[in-house]
């Protein structure tokens, strides 16, 4: 049996931000975060455990709307990441609905630390209004995307590429950065953590630049 890595750790569940945790290394510094949004279902949680090499920490569920709240964890105590609860699952409470849109609104609003977001859509999928709309606020907040197609073990590679172009369409992105992931068959882990190391060294330089300026 797979061991949990001690690399990843489970910090707080939270709602509203004042009681979002502050995360720091051990040295003190606070750490740059990464989130993880996308529909219900999308494969947020499989994700994280994959990313973190630790198959329990982030509860998942094949019942859709399983995290309905923020949780935060820390990775090699270098990043922070949230797993952001999902959108557009019909059978979720008309009140969990509701509190949906400004609970991930005023996270992406009030969040400082947050750098970089993996939106994920499932490759089988073309991208909804309600996908489409994360992506607004998304562009809006003027956050960095990495997005991140999910279960690509569904699909042939031909398929991929046709579902890619398809999504890419949708979404009229064609200049953005993406990746194939399947937390299943444990493939796209080392390009996403090198994607993320990536983005969140552009960020830190743009904050340098706009210092010095
Ligand atoms: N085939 C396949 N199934 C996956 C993959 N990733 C996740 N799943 C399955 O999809 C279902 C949902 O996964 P979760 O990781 O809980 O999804 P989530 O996006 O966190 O869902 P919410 O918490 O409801 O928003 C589970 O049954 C997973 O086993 C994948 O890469 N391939
Ligand atoms: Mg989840």
């Amino acid at each position: 049996m797979k061991k949990n890595s001690n690399d990843a750790k489970f910090i707080k569940t939270a709602i509203e931000p004042k009681d979002y945790p502050i995360i720091r290394n051990t040295s003190g510094k606070i750490l740059p975060e990464v989130a993880v949004a996308g529909r219900s279902n999308v494969g947020k949680s499989s994700l994280l455990n994959d990313l973190f090499d630790s198959p329990n920490l982030v509860k998942t569920s094949s019942t859709p709307g399983k995290t309905q709240a923020l949780n935060f964890f820390s990775y090699k105590d270098q990043i922070a990441f949230a797993d952001l609860p999902g959108y557009g699952y019909a059978q979720v409470s008309q009140s969990v609905k509701k509190k949906w849109g400004p609970m991930v609104q005023s996270y992406l609003a009030s969040r400082d630390t947050l750098k970089v977001i993996l939106f994920l859509l499932d490759i089988r999928r073309i991208p909804n209004d309600d996908d489409l709309q994360f992506l607004d606020w998304v562009v809006h907040h003027e956050k960095s995307m990495i997005l991140v197609l999910t279960k690509t073990d569904k699909v042939t590679k031909s398929e991929r590429n046709k579902q890619l172009e398809k999504i890419l369409e949708a979404l009229r992105a064609s200049n953005i950065h993406y990746c194939f992931y399947s937390a299943t068959k444990k493939q796209g882990r080392r390009e996403l953590l090198s994607m993320i190391a990536e983005a969140l060294e552009e960020e830190t330089k743009t904050v340098t630049e706009n210092h010095n300026e």
